[in-house]
């Protein structure tokens, strides 16, 4: 046997895996998955057998959310391949395992069979489809379902949660409770202003201002689900400490992406893996009728539906699309997940939505090349300084992405070294995931750490008395850095070198603030709704950290009880 399937079929037929010879009959593959766990056990159980096993990273166990299903590696006729070598390169040891690949389909390839599929007529039809299973999607699927409607959540990639379940630093929002128990002043107004100033003042205000308005609500709607958004820290470009996250500062991403997707799940949304929508079907005058969904394994098929929220992300993985937009960014890696392709925004152009702010896309300032992971401006946030390969500092850390992209390129080998002491490790959980991944290199001394980096000892040790200086002084003369919360003086020491990686797409499909997406006309297109990095106007030319999962969670929820309430009005 040289595949999964042959192996299975030699033990039993094709009915071990498959309830008939006719293969899977739904794209979730939820009897074959269950045949998997039947067999081998279930992921806790695998993980625990890894831990016995004294793997130090086990592929069973990780950052991932929702209910992974064992095919999202393991596949039958096809090789196997790891789906966390998407952005690592772990180089598990898989059966019948193959290299991490994936290549972009557009969304209009074979025509004969959308259009058999189309004419075939809708197999089933509900109240509100929602297209993507991120943070947007699933706030809108929750959103929906508060407001009475029977919800499908149609996700392209076999697991739940895009972007989203990356996202580390945290969510923006201003006057909230835990703001106010941490004692930290803030405002609406300066959230509003800070945001159009990051954002160049390209940003759409109206957008802007429901942002801000409803961060605080959008932080307690997610408390009162089981979130835990209590830790506040600072990100670049932010006049206060507005950035919320899990207790110690762990990741916010895959907590806040897995509160909404059990959320989502009991109120009964129907989420489907491998389900990628290729066409929004409308009438004749330009309402929406309902989709046209690519089942990875059953086909082309249609759900009747009057009311569609776009919740499909951003196309930074995507590099050729990114070129296009912005020829600089040529060549350069992605912090991003696979699925961040852009197919959603080719589906709704399709649809006769317009654009905005495409040209707009932001490069994250620290990604690891060693372990391919974004490293969270909230390092940043809570003391570390970056240096060159002269061991001296260049930029004030955390100035917006932009500038602090902009600044670690200029440097010799156009990277930079993250350097922080092990007071900044102990003030975010987030840090041991870094470790763990053995990106970041240990020293006792200042002058231990800089020769295993190769970098100038007596020149390091320099610069981070100076900055210790600047600390005790409460000023930075040299880069007016405005938040020095410590000095760096705890050992051990830690480096791990950076460079800038293709990180948010600001520009999407133009919305209005009810988040119906507008044609070419400035009107909005009956029953098509969108939300989260598949928009653009909330972010303008630069997106604050800590602004996007703000903005999924508030506009998710906009437009997910807009499609519940058009819905119903039909
Ligand atoms: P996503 O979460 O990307 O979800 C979109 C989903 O739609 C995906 O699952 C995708 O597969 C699916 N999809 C796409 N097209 C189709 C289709 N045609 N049919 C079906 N499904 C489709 N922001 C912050 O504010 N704070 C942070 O700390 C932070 N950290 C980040 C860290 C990393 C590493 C990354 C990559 C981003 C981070 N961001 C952060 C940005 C933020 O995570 C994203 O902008 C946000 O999560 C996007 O949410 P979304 O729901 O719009 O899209
Ligand atoms: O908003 C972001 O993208 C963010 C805060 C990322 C990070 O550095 O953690």
């Amino acid at each position: 046997a040289d595949n999964l399937a042959k192996f299975h079929a030699e033990m039993g037929g094709c009915e071990n895996c498959h309830v008939s010879k006719k293969g899977p009959t739904d794209d979730n593959l939820t009897h074959e998955n269950q045949q998997c766990v039947s067999c081998h056990g279930s992921l806790t159980e695998l993980a625990a057998a890894d831990t016995e096993a004294k793997r130090k990273i086990s592929p069973h166990q990780s950052h991932l959310i929702g209910d992974i299903a064992c095919t999202s590696c393991h596949k039958g006729h096809e090789a196997s391949v790891a789906y966390c070598d998407a952005c690592h390169s772990f180089g598990f040891d898989m059966p019948f395992g193959g290299k991490w690949q994936r290549k972009f389909v557009p969304v209009d390839v074979n025509k004969d069979k959308q259009e058999q599929a189309i004419a075939a007529g809708p197999r089933e039809s509900i109240d509100v489809v929602v297209v993507g299973s991120g943070g947007a999607g699933l706030a809108a699927a929750v959103s929906a379902a508060e407001h009475g409607a029977k919800v499908i959540v149609l996700e392209k990639e076999p697991l739940a949660g895009g972007n989203t379940k990356l996202a580390a630093g945290g969510m923006n929002a201003a006057e909230t409770k835990f703001q106010k128990k941490l004692g930290i002043e803030d405002k609406v107004s300066i959230m509003i202003d800070d945001t159009m100033k990051g954002g160049h003042n390209v940003n759409d205000p109206a957008l802007v201002n429901i942002l801000a308005k409803n961060s605080s609500d959008s932080i307690d709607w997610l408390t009162a689900m089981g979130a835990d958004m209590s830790d506040v820290g600072r990100m670049g470009g932010a006049s206060v400490n507005r950035t919320h996250r899990p207790t110690g500062g762990a990741g916010v991403g895959a907590h806040v992406a897995q509160v909404l997707y059990t959320a989502a799940k009991k109120s009964g949304a129907d989420i489907r893996f491998n389900s990628r929508v290729v066409r929004v079907l409308e009438d004749n005058n330009g309402k929406v009728q309902g989709v046209l969904v690519e089942g990875q394994y059953t086909g082309y098929y249609v759900i009747k539906t009057n009311a569609v929220v776009m919740a499909t992300g951003g196309f930074a993985k995507n590099n050729e699309r990114v070129a296009s937009y912005d020829p600089k960014l040529k060549g350069f890696a992605a912090t991003n997940h696979p699925g961040a392709t852009g197919d959603g925004l080719d589906v709704a152009l399709a649809a006769g939505a317009d654009t905005r702010d495409l040209k707009y896309i932001q490069a994250h300032p620290t990604w690891s090349p060693k372990g391919g992971v974004m490293v969270t401006e909230a390092v940043r946030g809570n003391g570390a300084i970056l240096v060159n390969r002269d061991g001296k500092r260049f930029v004030n850390e955390i100035t917006t992405r932009d500038k602090a992209s902009a600044a670690i390129l200029q440097q010799k080998g156009a990277s930079a070294y993250l350097f922080f002491d092990d007071s900044v490790r102990k003030s975010l959980k987030k840090i041991e995931n870094y470790i763990h991944l053995g990106i970041v290199t240990e020293g006792s001394t200042i002058a231990e750490l800089a020769d295993k980096m190769q970098l100038p000892a007596a020149e390091l040790e320099k610069t981070v008395a100076t900055y210790n200086d600047y600390v005790k002084a409460g000023k930075d003369a040299q880069f007016d850095r405005p938040n020095m919360p410590r000095s760096l003086s705890v050992a051990p020491y830690y480096v791990l070198e950076v460079k800038p990686a293709v990180h948010h797409s600001m520009g999407g499909v133009k919305i209005d603030t009810t988040a119906e997406v507008l044609n070419k006309d400035g009107k909005a297109i009956t029953g098509l709704f969108a939300a989260g990095e598949a928009t653009g106007g909330v972010h303008g030319a630069n997106r604050l950290g800590g602004n996007a999962i703000s903005d999924i969670v508030t506009f998710g929820r906009i437009a997910g009880a807009h499609a519940a309430e058009f819905a119903k009005a039909k």
